[in-house]
């Protein structure tokens, strides 16, 4: 497929930060586009982000006009191509952010130019042949925001309830909205406020007595919506957050990494049905992933600001077993195709994955696509509300 033009326009976010919207028409003169969401909570060793200024720089817009004119016979040939231009390790002289855009864009190009669904392409250049028979993507909703997602006093990021689709997505969102609309009933009624404050994701960011109360309220309601077959809880700690030096800051108390794994041991028994904890460490506690992990067997440790989306971090850290899951971010790895190579690691090596959304979002469905056409286990997209609400209805259309 030949590049005619490309274009890098600057659009706003869902915190209304300044982002990047990529544009690619190819020779049939249509223009496809995408755009970029932005993470607040980053792994060091994320695709360097540029600013929309350098991104629109002559410099830089001279060096993407290698492109125009050029024939691209798949994703991964646009995609290395982008790299080899780039020429750096953390993509710092195009942008991660930009280099994202233009190859998700080329990703609808191609899809179009076969006449499929962007999964159905996707998943015909990577996987040959559909990894599941029948697609039942768990949702990871996060209802109650904390950390650098909220103005409250909560060090964990984000409180999800996992619910399962089982093959009939209708219903599953359904359950989810209505929990999620009882949900902010309860703790309206709880804490006495009718005005509930709300985070980044969507979710209910108010004060709570301590880490733990909000595992409590929402066990509580799935119990009493009669829930406990289709959801489970998770939550994100994104523990890059509250650690300090060697130590983390928690519920106001310093503690070290074996006395926060004890803790995160204790909340699965107070609470059976947290089934997920993502980031229980920071990125560079590789001691406390592998800990946890051997004392909570059966559960899902989820990495995330560890592995980056990057295929040699996970294939590293799966082979010292310090987790079972990871977190799959296109805009961590700055490529479709580099992307896709990370939920291919993943996958060889027995590791779930969770396709995920960041906290300043777009309304691009990208990521949906992704999910479907990898077979992933799960799709992280924060609260059934706001922006959030366009890949949840492109799950009911596609999944
Ligand atoms: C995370 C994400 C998305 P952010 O930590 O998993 O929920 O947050 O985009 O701020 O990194
Ligand atoms: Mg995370």
């Amino acid at each position: 497929m030949k590049v005619k033009d490309f274009a890098i326009d600057e659009i706003f976010d869902s915190r209304g930060n300044s982002t990047i919207e990529a544009g690619i028409a190819v020779g049939n003169g249509f223009a496809f586009y995408a755009s970029v969401p932005a993470g607040k909570s980053r792994g060091s060793r994320e695709a360097a982000v540029v600013s929309f200024a350098e991104a629109s720089s002559a410099k830089n817009l001279k060096r993407l006009a290698a492109l125009k004119g050029k024939d691209f016979s798949n994703q991964r040939s646009f995609d290395e191509f982008l790299i080899k231009l780039d020429g750096t390790e953390n993509k710092r002289m195009i942008g991660g952010n930009v280099m994202l855009g233009l190859s998700m864009a080329f990703a609808r190009a191609a899809a179009a130019s076969q006449k499929k669904e962007l999964w159905e392409s996707l998943q015909k250049e990577f996987f040959g042949k559909a990894v599941q028979k029948v697609w039942k993507p768990v949702i990871f909703s996060n209802l109650i925001n904390g950390g650098e997602h909220a103005r409250n006093d909560l060090n964990i990021q984000e409180y999800m309830v996992l619910v399962e689709t089982r093959g009939d997505m209708k219903s599953a969102i359904e359950k989810l909205i209505s929990f999620y609309r009882d949900l902010g009933e309860k703790l309206g009624t709880m804490k006495r406020i009718s005005n509930i404050p709300i985070g980044d994701e969507g979710g209910y960011s108010l004060d709570f007595k301590n880490n733990f109360e909000p595992l409590a309220v929402l066990s509580d309601l799935v119990r009493k919506d009669g829930l406990s077959r289709t959801f489970r809880l998770g939550v994100d700690a994104a523990a890059n957050g509250f650690s300090s030096g060697d130590a983390y800051l928690f519920d106001g108390k310093k503690v070290t990494t074996p006395k926060l794994a004890g803790i995160y041991e204790g909340y699965c028994k107070k609470a059976p049905a947290l089934f997920s904890i993502e980031d229980p460490f920071s990125e560079r506690d590789t001691t406390g992933f592998a800990l946890l992990s051997k004392k909570l067997e059966g559960r899902m440790i989820v990495s995330d600001d560890l592995t980056v989306t990057n295929r040699s971090l996970i294939e590293e850290y799966a082979g010292k077993g310090l987790m079972n899951g990871v977190i799959i971010k296109p805009n961590q790895a700055g490529t479709v195709t580099e992307t896709i190579e990370a939920v291919q690691g993943a996958h060889e090596r027995g590791i779930r994955t969770i396709v995920s959304h960041r906290s300043g979002e777009t309304d691009d469905v990208f990521i949906i696509h992704l999910a479907k056409a990898a077979g992933a286990y799960g799709v992280k997209i924060g609260a059934p509300t706001r922006e959030r609400i366009f890949k949840f209805n492109e799950l009911l259309r596609i999944a």
